[in-house]
């Protein structure tokens, strides 16, 4: 069996014990890097005065880490920068906050080339490689300009925006071409690639044969890959000790209330004031509803280095104020604004104790809140999902409450049909949607990427190539 190279900006591998917080993504990379005897490559989100290249090497739950520190200016025009503020803005639709500044651009390329350059010497010929996110789209082609021909794969977390967005950006070109120098390319749904695939036929006149994109001699597979959810570990998560105080600290405290949950990174893309505002519509406009439900909002602090991420955090407080300000009584709260993460344990107590799960993001590549809220409820007498028609997730899971983020007033009528549903159509939809949750969880996203890649022909087998962005490989 090959061995597996992951990389991503930062390396996080699972925790241990009640209290952690153990993404899916952790779990998932984790199994696969230890059955390979693998290592995850990455960021250590450390800064250091000048970039040495120096790598620190650990075993982490029995899976091998090699992480590297960046400088300051790295860090700002690589990660405050090209990432957060040109990158993740476009590729969710947000234009208006997209921020273009060459130094940003030049710092994402030096970070990239010091990614390929600290990597390369520890790369074998059989290594599968597979590079996760935006912050590292370069990164294939840069292994390939120093002759690397392994298995390269790409997954990208956001969604692909579309071509006349994309071609707002001054090297959009050089970008997507760098991309095809990955053998594989994984994306959250099959909106994102058809756009990627109407980007690369119509700027390069790539050709489609089946699933792969031929460019330039080389061939590139592109995969609809839903990222899933840990389905071994829902149940222990949901039965755990902590999810089992959280949620009976949710009923005790919601006194017969219907409670309505949000859980998200404070971030723009995830429709957050558009969310407060139908939450003050419902209450205006359905005064029979005051006082018999509350939506708890947590959302932790992101980014808080990136200015609209400080704007973001300012507009919300001042929501929530003014909404509890006009509603609030002496025993009731309409919203409960919570700046603070949740162990995953406890989230699932939170989103079981929850009639209603709200995800209404504005764009998302997957959003795997949805899914947890799903995976928690007890299937007896589950709770309602209402979920953005925006979300990669909504391609999934068909049998939630879908509705437009951006009208308050469809949010607000999800809102009153989820919480008027009978037991017999609410356990329907949950079954349903448990059901696909449960097939396509975080192993099968992995296992489908990396047969995907194992599946590419091995480098004495393929035509030897490309210019990408710039180089021969
Ligand atoms: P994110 O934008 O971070 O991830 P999401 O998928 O919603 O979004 O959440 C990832 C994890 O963070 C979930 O496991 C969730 O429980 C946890 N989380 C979110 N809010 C939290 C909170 N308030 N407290 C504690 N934990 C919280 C990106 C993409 C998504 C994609 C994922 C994975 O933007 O679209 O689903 O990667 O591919």
């Amino acid at each position: 069996m090959p061995r597996l190279i992951a990389i991503s900006n930062r390396v996080q591998v699972e925790t241990e014990g009640e209290n952690a917080n153990r993404g899916g993504l952790a779990v998932a990379l984790a199994a696969a890097l230890r059955s390979s005897n693998g290592l995850w490559f990455g960021w250590s989100g450390e800064q250091t005065e000048e970039f040495t290249g120096q790598i620190t090497f650990r075993r982490e739950g029995g899976v091998a880490t090699a992480t590297i520190d960046l400088e300051a200016q790295d860090v700002d025009e690589y990660y405050n920068g090209f990432a957060n503020r040109t990158l993740w803005p476009l590729f969710h639709y947000r234009l208006d906050l997209t921020e273009i500044a060459r130094d940003f651009a030049g710092g994402y390329a030096r970070v990239n080339e010091r990614f390929a350059e600290t990597l390369g010497p520890l790369l074998e010929p059989d290594d599968l490689i597979w590079v996760h996110d935006y912050h590292l789209m370069p990164l294939g082609a840069r292994l390939r300009m120093r002759g690397f021909d392994n298995r390269i794969g790409f997954f990208l977390h956001i969604p692909w925006p579309p071509s006349s967005l994309l071609m707002s950006l001054p090297n959009h070109r050089d970008l997507v071409e760098s991309l095809l120098a990955y053998d594989v390319i994984g994306f959250q749904s099959d909106e994102w690639r058809q756009a990627f695939i109407d980007y690369v036929t119509a700027q390069f006149d790539a050709e489609m044969d089946g699933e792969y994109a031929c460019h330039k001699g080389r061939r590139t597979r592109l995969l609809d890959c839903p990222i899933g959810l840990d389905a071994a570990d829902f149940g222990s998560a949901v039965h755990s000790l902590a999810a089992k105080q959280a949620e009976t600290r949710l009923v005790v405290s919601a006194v017969g209330r219907d409670m309505i949950v949000g859980v998200d990174r404070l971030d723009y893309s995830k429709g957050l004031q558009e969310r407060f505002a139908a939450y003050e519509l419902l209450l205006t406009k359905r005064p029979e509803l005051r006082e018999k439900i509350a939506l708890l909002q947590i959302a932790p602090p992101s980014r808080g280095d990136v200015p609209s991420y400080q704007q973001i955090r300012a507009d919300l407080s001042a929501l929530s104020g003014s909404i509890n300000g006009e509603f609030a009584s002496i025993d009731w709260v309409p919203i409960r604004y919570v700046n603070q993460g949740y162990s995953r344990d406890e989230l699932f107590g939170i989103y079981r104790a929850s009639k209603v799960g709200l995800v209404t993001p504005l764009r998302d590549g997957m959003n795997l809140v949805a899914k947890e809220y799903v995976a928690a409820q007890d299937p007896a007498d589950p709770g309602v999902l209402v979920l953005s028609c925006f979300a990669g997730a909504a391609a999934q899971l068909k049998e939630a409450v879908i509705v437009n983020p951006h009208s308050a007033e469809d949010i607000a009528d999800g809102i009153a049909r989820a919480l008027a549903m009978p037991l017999a159509e609410r356990q329907e939809r949950h079954k349903a949607m448990l059901e696909c949750i449960t097939r396509q969880d975080v192993n099968w996203w992995s296992q489908t990427f990396m047969e995907a890649l194992a599946e590419v022909p091995g480098p004495d087998s393929r035509p030897q190539l490309i210019e990408a962005g710039g180089g021969k490989a």
